[in-house]
């Protein structure tokens, strides 16, 4: 039977600079989803990328004396390089200055145009570089330095310009119709709210072409004319997928099952795509998913701000598995979270050096000395051991349904609340202390706790792609034999085990180091 088809996206990056921990937080919490849904039976379809059109490509290149191209060439190599170090496991990674991407964004725009959606007129009124968005006069303020900012905070300047503009206006209606039949279209819900009430407010036409500069998609047949940097920008989820060539087996996976994006670019997903491909008559994404922003110990982030740390730094300092698991696990997604070293140290010690990988390695080494380093095989099951495998066996289902919502914590959440558990167990049965009284039990219990932590550790793969394998090996579960259909399939008694290692090292402060 084919496999169901799933498509997540990450929002593409602008290259104007390099990486920082919130795109590397996007682009994790994607990947967790994507390795979730591939061991979960789905064939899976990643996609993340850069957005190197617009203005404010072309005022940082400025800037730095590069053309726009030199500077999206140099930093989307960065990006690149950042999904490889952070073991992110996307199939595409799409740049908009690709000719594929020229080809779809014209296509787009000429079914646009065929709806008879897009007209030409003048644009005046005020426009965020940093946000490469339109406000209206109601949604921007002056704030008391005297500059006018617009809905997300950042300075807005009076922009007046030949533009066609796209009929948004005719949409309304067909938009509050779409959200009325798709709950789930955004989420989480407060943003949802706020999407409907936007669009219920009243949408004027937006203006979908520049012509006062030329780093863009140009218009068709529209000499002078590039295309407003977010209409290429949303079409790259249709791109990788060979629009407009249909009969690109690719397109089958059409519409995307996610995007997941940040919180303040909702609207260009909820409001201006779906009104944009219902123009081009091409099927809806099925949800948005808008999650939260990270702060640097409860600050906000952001390259004017100075304080942006290196992700390239913190996996170094931390290790990928670790970095990866803080961030999922401590950040309820959807929310603001914020990180710092103390919590970071704390939550990864805790859970994966003392929690996983302690119980991993003393019960492991335990079969390596006294068992030969085969597994043992059990005898009849207690009670202790019949409910700790129960409770193991009922994290799939959990999981499953904290992912389906993006409550990727709730699924971390109740695999280590296993991992606990697991911990008391070992504790209680004190397989030491067995060893010379009753043998047999204490092989009955290392089998026990071999076979949770095998579990646990196939669950955890999502989460911690690199060292959850590493575990698997140490339990020589062959490498087909991993996904979560196999969680029910249990170890085979007698099988030789390699030598035991750690596989969470725990983190050690430099100065406790040498104290
Ligand atoms: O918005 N914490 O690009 P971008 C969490 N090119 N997420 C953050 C963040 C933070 N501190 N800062 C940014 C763009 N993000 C457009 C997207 S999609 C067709 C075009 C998130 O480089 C942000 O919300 O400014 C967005 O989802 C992503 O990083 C890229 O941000």
């Amino acid at each position: 039977m084919a496999k169901p088809r799933f498509y997540v996206t990450t929002a593409i990056s602008y290259p104007n600079g390099v990486p920082h921990i919130g795109h590397a937080y996007e682009v994790i919490a994607t990947d967790a989803i994507a390795r979730f849904m591939r061991h979960d039976g789905h064939d899976v379809f990643f996609l993340t990328g850069t957005d190197e059109h617009g203005l404010k490509m072309m005022q940082t290149a400025a800037r730095e004396g590069l053309t726009a191209r030199a500077l999206a060439d140099r930093n989307a190599e960065a990006f690149r390089a950042m999904a490889k170090a952070l073991a992110i496991s996307n199939d595409d990674f799409i740049r908009t200055t690709e000719p594929r991407h020229y080809r779809a964004s014209q296509a787009i725009w000429e079914a646009m145009v065929a709806s008879g959606d897009i007209y030409l007129g003048g644009y005046e009124g005020w426009y965020s570089v940093r946000d490469e968005a339109f406000y209206g006069e109601d949604e921007t303020s002056v704030g008391p330095d005297g500059v006018r900012v617009g809905g997300q905070g950042t300075p807005v300047e009076w922009t007046k310009e030949e533009t066609y503009f796209f009929r948004l206006s005719k949409y309304q209606d067909k938009l509050l119709a779409h959200y009325e039949a798709h709950p789930d279209f955004v989420g989480p819900d407060t943003r949802f709210n706020e999407v409907i009430s936007f669009v219920k407010g009243g949408l004027t036409d937006l203006s979908v072409s520049r012509t006062t500069f030329d780093w863009g998609v140009p218009v068709p047949g529209s000499d002078g004319h590039v295309m407003y940097v977010w209409v290429d920008a949303l079409t790259n989820y249709i791109t990788a997928l060979g629009y407009p060539d249909v009969d690109n087996p690719q397109w089958a996976r059409w519409p995307a099952d996610l995007h997941v994006i940040g919180k303040d670019i909702v609207r260009f997903h909820a409001v201006y795509w779906p009104a944009f491909l219902m123009s081009a008559g091409i099927a809806l994404p099925k949800r948005v998913y808008g999650h939260g922003f990270l702060f640097n110990r409860g600050e906000k982030m952001s390259k004017s701000l100075g304080n942006v740390v290196d992700p390239f730094a913190m996996a170094e300092a931390y290790g990928v598995d670790a970095m990866r698991y803080f961030l999922l696990r401590e950040v309820a997604f959807g929310n603001d979270g914020s990180y710092s070293h103390e919590a970071i140290v704390a939550r990864t010690n805790a859970d994966l050096a003392n929690d996983l990988g302690n119980l991993a390695q003393r019960s492991l080494s335990m079969i390596a000395k006294n068992c030969d380093g085969v597994l043992p095989k059990p005898g009849a099951l207690s009670d202790e051991d019949k409910a700790i495998l129960a409770q193991a066996d009922a994290m799939l289902a959990p999981s499953r349904e904290a992912m389906a919502s993006q409550q990727i914590h709730r699924y971390l959440e109740t695999v280590w609340a296993v991992v606990s558990e697991a911990n008391r167990y070992f504790a209680g049965q004190a397989p030491w202390a067995l060893r010379k009284t009753d043998f047999a039990r204490m092989e009955t219990v290392l089998y026990v706790t071999a076979e949770i932590i095998r579990k646990v550790a196939i669950l955890a793969q999502p989460a911690v792609p690199l060292a959850a394998p590493k575990l698997l090996d140490l339990l020589a579960v062959p490498a087909d034999a991993r996904d979560f259909a196999d969680l029910d399939t249990a170890l085979t008694p007698g099988i030789s085990l390699p030598a035991p290692e750690g596989v969470f090292p725990r983190y050690v402060d430099k100065a406790d180091e040498t104290a």
